[in-house]
């Protein structure tokens, strides 16, 4: 999720929780986060098994459902406000299957992806804390997506690279590699700043399709995968 594009919210780091269970929730209780501009991504998960979800947003964890108690995750690197940040987007999947959560982070577009392994009671940096994993070295269009796409139920990361549109694929035999891209377009101009790309079963046909920009306008990618 990339907060800026969500929202078009500069810098402005909240969350806002449900208060009533009126079909259309008119009442929401703001609780400010940070007044720090660390990243436009952010995220959700239940990253200490409480059953309560938390927030990622930057560097931290904040843990739900109060969110006044945060876990530094990541290195803390400050951004300006009126520029971007390189830390565009946060996903939340358990990519060793280990039973806790972890993050991806995608970076400035045209940067690294990396994921964070969720270290579960050892959260002392001296201890190791939060293990970072690359997972592509090259992430490129402004809206990538973690999904699962295809083959078992891990997701995949759909961007660019290298002029491709694809999707970055985990080793399923061994998580902590760098993920395999794989090309689904022949070479074209795509590059780091490339606007839009879409997941979507836009057929109903149960496979997820993509849309994605062309030369001439917008095309749409039909999964014809068996
Ligand atoms: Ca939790
Ligand atoms: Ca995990
Ligand atoms: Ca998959
Ligand atoms: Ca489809």
């Amino acid at each position: 999720m990339n907060l800026r594009s969500a929202s078009s919210c500069l810098g402005a780091l909240c969350v806002l929780c449900a208060l009533c269970g009126n079909a259309f929730g008119q009442n929401y209780d703001k609780r400010w986060l940070s007044g720090i501009f660390y990243g436009e991504g952010a995220n959700f998960g239940d990253f200490n098994k409480d059953g309560k979800l938390d927030v990622v947003s930057g560097p931290y964890i904040y843990d739900g459902p109060e969110f006044t108690v945060k876990h530094e995750f990541m290195p803390r690197e400050p951004s300006d406000p009126l520029h971007y940040s390189k830390n565009f987007f946060a996903y939340t999947s358990d990519f060793n299957k280990d039973g806790l959560t972890d993050i991806l982070i995608i970076g400035f577009p045209g940067q690294e992806t990396f994921w964070y392994e969720n270290p579960g009671a050892k959260k002392d940096a001296a201890q190791g804390g939060w293990k970072q994993h690359l997972v592509l070295k090259v992430t490129d269009n402004e809206s990538p997506v973690l999904i699962n796409v295809v083959g078992d139920d891990a997701p995949e990361l759909v961007c660019m690279s290298g002029g491709y549109i694809g999707y970055a694929t985990p080793e399923s035999s061994d998580p902590n590699q760098p993920w395999k891209f794989i090309p689904i377009s022949p070479k074209g101009d795509y590059q780091r700043f490339t606007h839009g790309l879409g997941v979507g079963d836009i057929n109903g046909d149960g496979k997820l399709d993509m849309i994605v920009p062309s030369a001439v306008g917008v095309a749409v990618l039909l999964n014809t995968a068996p």
